[in-house]
């Protein structure tokens, strides 16, 4: 199971194509996506778009091309954009709204189950005044990828659609690990995806798929979509060799996500019961796990991660002192139990001596 030799806890991104994608992708059926003609493309689009309840799908290279897409398409220059402090298309997407869209982004703090306020998106809303920029869209994510890989109910969704349609605005939902977000909660993904204008979700994150996203919406919206994401350099031909893996994703590997959250659980109790290290237990609702150095720990996250990863277990620093470890199908069970017991030793080791051998209170 594991990768490259290592327990690899990074990222559910580091999957690798299964055997079965490998097959689809070697005898696919493939012709000029550009020209509409990539018959495994359009199939996977098919697919996408009535698994999430929408009319219309498009594959895109990345979750970040997808939301970006989604925004240029729901904004013009100067428009601005509703996003949460901690989500990734604010933090993590190298800024592309304002570089290459001209979107003012209005943040909103994102609560611990990766929710923003209704009250704090009222009023994020401006009036309609020459100042200021017209808010179009909002931006959710689910699973909440910072705020441990929370997730948002189909109630919540339905009450933020709500309010974005009785202001003009439109909802987009970041869903690049939504699968995660629908099996953690036994629901159907159209609960969570059919109220919003636009939804993105990853087929190479937990699903395993080797390339691609896919965002949905309605025929319109992806009609100008699609303008968007040749725009960005997003139209890529022969893409049938990737949507193969994407139709395998989607038909194998959603329901299997549930053995993540169970592994991840394992490994988040297992960490709690090491001392100096700090886990949030009832935050861990998916495949993610975050927690944190006791500042009494004489080194840091990164210190610990690389002892770790000389232990087999690679993990990431997402702080100077929290660090992430993601569960996905090249993790088993027994290889989370083992993963916790590498953290243990290697906490411990450092407990009474540091690095340099010293022999260190806390
Ligand atoms: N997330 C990556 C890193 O960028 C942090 C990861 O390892 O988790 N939305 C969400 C919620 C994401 O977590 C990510 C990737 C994306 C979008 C972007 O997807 P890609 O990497 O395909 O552009």
């Amino acid at each position: 199971m594991a990768l490259n030799g290592f327990i690899d806890l990074r990222s559910d991104t580091l999957t690798i194509p299964t055997p079965a994608m490998r097959e689809a992708m070697a005898t696919a059926e493939v012709g000029d996506d550009v020209f509409g003609e990539d018959r495994t493309v359009n199939a996977l689009q098919e697919l996408a778009a009535e698994k999430l309840g929408h009319e219309a799908a498009l594959l895109v290279s990345s979750g970040t091309m997808g939301n970006l897409t989604a925004l240029l398409a729901h904004c013009g220059r100067g428009d601005a954009a509703i996003v949460g402090d901690g989500s990734h298309v604010y933090t993590n997407e190298a800024g592309g709204l304002a570089a290459i869209g001209g979107i003012l982004p209005y943040v909103v703090p994102n609560q611990p189950d990766g929710s923003l306020r209704l009250e704090d998106i009222e009023a994020a809303i401006r009036p309609d005044n020459a100042h200021f920029a017209p808010a179009r869209v909002i931006a959710l994510e689910n699973t909440h990828n910072r705020m441990s890989g929370a997730y948002l109910t189909p109630e919540y969704t339905r009450q933020v659609a709500d309010l974005a349609h009785a202001r003009g605005l439109k909802l987009h939902i970041d869903g690049a690990r939504i699968f995660n977000a629908a099996v953690a909660q036994n629901v159907d993904v159209k609960a969570l995806a059919q109220c919003a204008d636009s939804v993105t979700f990853c087929l190479s994150k937990g699903l395993s798929g080797p390339v691609g996203s896919v965002l949905c919406g309605s025929k319109e919206f992806i009609r100008i979509a699609h303008k968007r994401r040749k725009a960005l350099g997003g139209g890529m031909r022969q893409a049938g060799v990737i949507a193969a893996a994407g139709i395998v994703a989607l038909e194998q590997m959603v329901e299997r996500l549930r053995d993540d959250h169970a592994n991840a659980r394992i490994l988040a109790e297992g960490i709690a019961c090491v001392e100096g290290l700090h886990v949030n237990l009832a935050g861990v609702k998916t495949n993610m796990v975050y927690f944190d150095l006791d500042p009494a720990l004489p080194f840091d996250a990164a210190d610990l991660c690389k002892r770790a990863a000389a232990e087999r277990v690679k993990m990431l620093p997402t702080g100077p002192r929290r660090i992430r470890a993601v569960t996905h199908c090249y993790v088993s069970r027994d290889e989370v139990v083992e993963a916790a017991q590498v953290i243990a030793h290697v906490t411990h080791d450092g407990r009474g001596r540091a690095a340099d051998g010293k022999v260190h209170a806390y």
